[in-house]
C-alpha cells in the first residue's frame, strides 16, 4: 500500500530519465503520508569507477562557496551530522573511520546498507575523507551519524523520520542533514513535533527546497534551514523550489561525490545543496566548540542570514533566501562570542601576554580589570 504510489513515480523517472529538466509531479494525498527523495534525483547523471577516481578532485562548489578558506580555521573535527536518507555503503573507504553509528528505520531487508546510492550520495558531500583519491567533503573530520529513513526506493514515512530525528536527539548530534521532500502540503505535525524536540535541544536541522519548483515539507517548517540549488554559475536551478521559506542556496547541480558499491557519482538537486549547508553547520560547530561558545540553530540561522552572498533581487527574496553559503565569512573569528573566561597569570600582563589575550579574544581593544580586597585574618595591618 504504502509504496504503490512511489513506485508508479519511480518509474515515470526512470522512463522520463532526465535529470536536470525536473517536471513537477502532482502531490496525491497517498503523498501525506511519504517522504521521498525529492523529484528527479533517482538517476544519476554520472556513475565513476573506482578506477576513475585515483586523484582527489574537490566538487566545484567547493570553490565557489570558499571551503578551501574556512578549512584554514577547521575541517569539522568533533562535529557530530545525523544524515537521514536512503542509509549508506557503510564500507567505502571514503566514510572509513567516520561512521560512528548507524540504524535502520524502514523495512529494508538490506538493513541499513545504501542499495540506492542516494544516502551515500549525501553523506559525502558532508564528509568524503581527504585521503588522495575520489572525492572530499565539506568537512571531512565530522562525524556521521546514518539514519535510513527512506526505502532502497527512495521512499519512507513521516513516522520513520520523527523515530529518527527523536535517535539523533539520544545520540547527541549537532546537526541534522534531510535530503528529503513530501510535497507542499504534507505539514505532518507529529515530524514538527520531533523536529521542535532536535531544535529546543540546540540542534540545526537542515532540509532540501525540494525539486518541484515549490517549497516542500520538511524543510517548510520555520524550525528547518530550507536549502536551494545553485549551478557553478551561481544561477538558481531551474527545479530548485522557490518560497519564502527558502533562507540559503548552495551548490546542486551537477554535483560530484560518493555512491553505492564503493563508486563515485555526479547527481543534480536540492538534496545535494542541502548536505552542503550541513557540512557548513558542521565547520560552525567545530568553530564554536574550540572557541568555547556553545553552537546554537538561532545564531547559525543568523549567520546565513548576514554572512551570505546575496544573488538575485537584492536582498533575502523567494529564490534564493538570504543568498549562497560562504563558510569562511560565517568562521570569521570577528563574529564568535568570546569564551567566557579566561584566566590571568602574572606573566600576561606583558605586550607578549596582551597578543595572547587579542588572539584569544579578537576585536579586544581594552581590558578593565577589577580587583577585590580580601581580608584574611592572618593579615597584619598596614605598619603606619
Ligand atoms: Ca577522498
Ligand atoms: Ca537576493
Amino acid at each position: 500500500m504504502r509504496f504503490t504510489s512511489c513506485l508508479s513515480l519511480v518509474l515515470a523517472t526512470l522512463l522520463a530519465c532526465v535529470p536536470t529538466a525536473i517536471t513537477a509531479v502532482p502531490h496525491t494525498p497517498e503523498e501525506k503520508k511519504q517522504v521521498l527523495i525529492p523529484e528527479g534525483e533517482l538517476v544519476p547523471l554520472q556513475v565513476f569507477a573506482p578506477s576513475a577516481v585515483a586523484t582527489e578532485t574537490a566538487d566545484w562548489g567547493h570553490s565557489v562557496i570558499g571551503v578551501p578558506e574556512a578549512w584554514k580555521v577547521t575541517k569539522g573535527k568533533g562535529a557530530k551530522v545525523a544524515v537521514l536518507d536512503t542509509g549508506i555503503d557503510s564500507t567505502h573507504p571514503e566514510f572509513a573511520g567516520r561512521i560512528k553509528e548507524m540504524k535502520n528505520f524502514t523495512t529494508s531487508r538490506a538493513g541499513v546498507e545504501d542499495m540506492n546510492g542516494h544516502g551515500s550520495h549525501v553523506a559525502g558531500i558532508i564528509s568524503a575523507g581527504e585521503n588522495g583519491f575520489g572525492v572530499v567533503g565539506v568537512a571531512p573530520e565530522a562525524e556521521l551519524y546514518i539514519a535510513k529513513v527512506l526505502g532502497d526506493n527512495g521512499s519512507g514515512s513521516f513516522a520513520w523520520i520523527a523515530q529518527a530525528i527523536d535517535w539523533a536527539i539520544e545520540q547527541k548530534v549537532d546537526v541534522i542533514s534531510m535530503s528529503l521532500a513530501a510535497g507542499p502540503r504534507a505539514s505532518d505535525p507529529n515530524m514538527r513535533a520531533a523536529i521542535k524536540r532536535a531544535t529546543d535541544k540546540g540542534i540545526i536541522v537542515i532540509s532540501a527546497a525540494g525539486n518541484g519548483g515549490v517549497t516542500e515539507y520538511p524543510g517548510k517548517f520555520p524550525e528547518v534551514i530550507c536549502v536551494g540549488a545553485i549551478d557553478d554559475t551561481k544561477q538558481l536551478a531551474s527545479f530548485s523550489g522557490r518560497g519564502p521559506e527558502v533562507a540559503v542556496v548552495a551548490p546542486g547541480v551537477n554535483v560530484r561525490s560518493t555512491y553505492s558499491a564503493g563508486r563515485h557519482a555526479t547527481l543534480s538537486g536540492t538534496s545535494m545543496a542541502t548536505p552542503y549547508v550541513a557540512g557548513c553547520a558542521a565547520l560552525y560547530v567545530s568553530n564554536c566548540r574550540a572557541n568555547g561558545s556553545t553552537p546554537s540553530p538561532a545564531e547559525f540561522r543568523k549567520l546565513i542570514e548576514t554572512q551570505s552572498a546575496d544573488l538575485g533581487a537584492k536582498g533575502k527574496d523567494n529564490s534564493y533566501g538570504w543568498g549562497m553559503i560562504q563558510p569562511a565569512k560565517m568562521l570569521s573569528p570577528l563574529l564568535m562570542p568570546p569564551p567566557r573566561k579566561i584566566t590571568l597569570s602574572k606573566d600576561d600582563f606583558t605586550p607578549a601576554g596582551w597578543q595572547k589575550l587579542q588572539q584569544a579574544m579578537p576585536g579586544l581593544k581594552t581590558i578593565t580589570l577589577e580587583f577585590e580586597a580580601i581580608s584574611s585574618p592572618s593579615a597584619k595591618p598596614m605598619p603606619k
